[in-house]
């Protein structure tokens, strides 16, 4: 069995909450508004009137919030996005911020 000595630190790091981030969808010119809910909904499972209402948000201001997760599920549905796009040939990106 391992002796390894548990520091403050350890205790710390296992009882304090997850540092969260945003994800942030932006617009562009050039991928289609269909497309963006279908993203929404599938990659962020928003309901269609949910989606559609973020998607225009963001077609208006530039970019707008979707969600908040933690650092890894934030990076897996930047990521997801960013493939479907890809596969469509779209350029549609979000991005991550820390809360
Ligand atoms: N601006 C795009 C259009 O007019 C639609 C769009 C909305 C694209 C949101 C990206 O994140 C986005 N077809």
């Amino acid at each position: 069995m391992s002796d390894k000595v548990i520091s403050k630190e350890d205790i710390k790091n296992l009882i304090k909450k997850p540092n969260m981030y945003r994800v942030i969808l932006l617009n562009d010119d050039y991928t289609t508004m269909e497309f963006v809910i279908n993203v929404l909904m599938v990659v962020f499972h928003k309901s269609i009137t949910e989606a559609t209402l973020i998607m225009l948000d963001v077609h208006k201001k530039g970019k707008g919030i979707v969600g908040l997760y933690t650092y890894d599920i934030a990076l897996t549905k930047i990521n997801q996005v960013e493939s479907m796009a890809a596969e469509s040939g779209y350029p549609l990106k979000s991005i991550m911020e820390k809360e």
